[in-house]
C-alpha cells in the first residue's frame, strides 16, 4: 500500500503549496490515470475506461452482480492528498490482501475510478458517475466550459476519447450489484468518537449556484457613489446573507469562487459572478436556504441598481446508503460507528440510481479537507485498507 501511495503522491503536486491540482482531463489527471492503469495490470486487473471517462480494473471477467470499489483522482484546486485517491489506493491494496488470503471472487469484482468527481472543471460534481447514472444531459454535459472556454466535448476529442459517447451507460449500471467507497473522512466525527474507521449512512442534500450581478462600468475615481451601480456592493451582501440564512437553518453555504469582470483595482466592475455550493440535511431545508438568499439578492440588487441572476448548476437529494448494506458492513466490523456525511461523493449519485451503496470513512485528526493540510495517519489508513478488505471479502464471497 505505501508503494502505491508513494508512487501517486507527486502527482499534480503544487510544489509551493504542497496542494494538488488534477482536474478532469488535465494532463496532471492524465498521470493518475496512468498511474492506475499500472497499478491495475501489476494485480492482473483488465482495465476498461467506460463512455464517461470512469476507469474498472475488472478482476477475472467483467459481468453482472459485481462488487465494485474505488472512489477518483481528480481533487479541488489546491486540495489534500488523501480525498479521492485514499479510497483507491485502499482499494488496490485490498485487492493484494484478499489475494494473500486465497481469496478468490465467486462474484464478478472491479476497483472503479470515477471522472471530475470534484467538479473542479467543467464545474458539476460527481460528472462521471452522474453522466453514467443518466443524471446529467450529455449534449448540457458537452457543452460545459472550462476556466478557459475548453468544452467538455473538446477536452474529450483532445484526450483521445469520443465525445459522443458520454451519457446514460445502462448496460455498466445494471452490472453494479453493490458499490463500496472508502473516503477519508471531511470533518471530526470519527476523531470525536475516538475511531480509524466508520461506516457511512448517508449524505446531505447539496447543490451548485451561480449568481450573476450585473452592474456598471465605471471609474472608481471619479464616480460619485450616488451614481454607482456597483455588483460588487450586492454580491458581498449576499455572501453574507448566504452566511446568516445558513447559520439560522442549521445548514452550511459557501462562496469559494468569484470572478469579476473586468477584474481591475481602478474600475467598478460592470459583472460579478460567484457560485454558492449549499447543503443542508434535507432539500426541503436546502431549497429554503437558496431561496431566501437569492430573495435577499434580489432585495439588495434593486437597491444598487443591480440586475441578479441565478442558475442552478448541479444539485443531488440527501441521500441515504443502502441501509442493510451499512448495517452488513458495520456488523463485519465489530460495530465501528455510523455517520452521516456533508460532502457528496459517487457513492451518493450510484444510490439515487439505485445501486445499493455504502462508504467506508478513514479517520481525518483534524476533520480539514479540500486543503493541502488534509491528513491522515498511515496506521488509520491500513486500518481503512484492512476494513475494506474485509467487507470485500464478504461481498465477494
Ligand atoms: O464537494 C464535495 O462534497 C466532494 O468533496 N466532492
Ligand atoms: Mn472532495
Ligand atoms: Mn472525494
Amino acid at each position: 500500500m505505501r508503494e502505491l501511495w508513494d508512487a501517486l503522491l507527486p502527482l499534480g503536486r503544487d510544489p509551493a503549496s504542497g496542494g494538488y491540482r488534477r482536474h478532469g482531463w488535465d494532463a496532471a489527471e492524465a498521470e493518475c490515470r496512468a498511474w492506475f492503469r499500472s497499478a491495475a495490470r501489476d494485480r492482473g486487473l483488465t482495465v476498461e475506461e467506460d463512455g464517461n471517462g470512469n476507469l474498472w480494473a475488472w478482476w477475472g471477467e467483467p459481468g453482472g452482480d459485481a462488487v465494485v470499489t474505488g472512489s477518483h483522482l481528480d481533487s479541488v484546486p489546491d486540495g489534500g492528498a488523501y480525498d479521492g485517491p485514499l479510497g483507491v489506493v485502499s482499494a488496490l491494496a485490498a485487492v493484494d490482501l484478499l489475494r494473500a488470503r486465497g481469496v478468490r471472487p465467486r462474484r464478478p469484482f472491479a476497483v472503479a475510478v470515477f471522472a471530475e468527481e470534484e467538479g473542479s472543471r467543467f464545474g458539476i460534481a460527481c460528472l462521471g458517475s452522474r453522466l453514467l447514472a443518466g443524471r446529467l444531459d450529455a449534449d448540457h454535459a458537452r457543452a460545459l466550459a472550462d476556466r478557459d472556454g475548453v468544452t467538455l466535448e473538446r477536452a474529450l476529442s483532445d484526450a483521445g476519447a469520443d465525445p459522443a459517447a458520454i451519457g446514460l451507460d445502462h448496460e455498466r449500471l445494471r452490472r453494479i450489484g453493490c458499490f463500496v467507497e472508502l473516503h477519508v473522512e471531511q470533518g471530526r466525527g470519527l476523531v470525536d468518537l475516538d475511531a480509524p474507521v466508520g461506516v457511512g449512512s448517508a449524505s446531505w442534500a447539496h447543490g451548485r449556484w451561480r449568481f450573476d450581478f450585473a452592474g456598471e462600468a465605471n471609474h472608481a475615481g471619479t464616480t460619485r457613489l450616488a451614481d454607482r451601480r456597483d455588483p460588487m456592493l450586492t454580491f458581498a451582501n449576499t455572501v453574507l446573507s448566504a452566511r446568516k440564512k445558513a447559520r439560522q437553518a442549521g445548514t452550511v453555504a459557501t462562496v469559494g469562487r468569484v470572478e469579476v469582470t473586468p477584474d481591475g483595482t481602478n474600475a467598478i466592475p460592470s459583472l460579478v459572478r460567484a457560485w454558492l455550493d449549499a447543503r443542508a440535511p434535507d432539500a426541503p431545508t436546502l431549497a429554503e436556504v437558496v431561496a431566501a438568499t437569492e430573495r435577499a439578492a434580489h432585495e439588495r440588487g434593486g437597491r444598487d441598481g443591480v440586475d441578479v441572476t441565478v442558475t442552478q448548476e448541479s444539485g443531488t437529494p440527501e441521500t441515504s446508503f443502502d441501509a442493510a448494506l451499512v448495517h452488513r458492513l458495520a456488523e463485519l466490523l465489530g460495530g465501528v460507528p455510523v455517520l452521516p456525511t456533508g460532502a457528496g461523493h459517487d457513492a451518493g449519485v450510484l444510490a439515487t440510481a439505485g445501486v445499493p451503496a455504502a462508504m467506508l470513512f478513514v479517520r481525518n485528526p483534524t476533520g480539514v479537507s479540500h486543503s493541502p493540510a488534509e491528513h491522515a495517519d498511515w496506521s488509520d489508513c491500513e486500518a481503512g485498507a484492512e476494513a475494506l478488505a474485509r467487507v470485500l471479502e464478504d461481498l465477494v464471497a
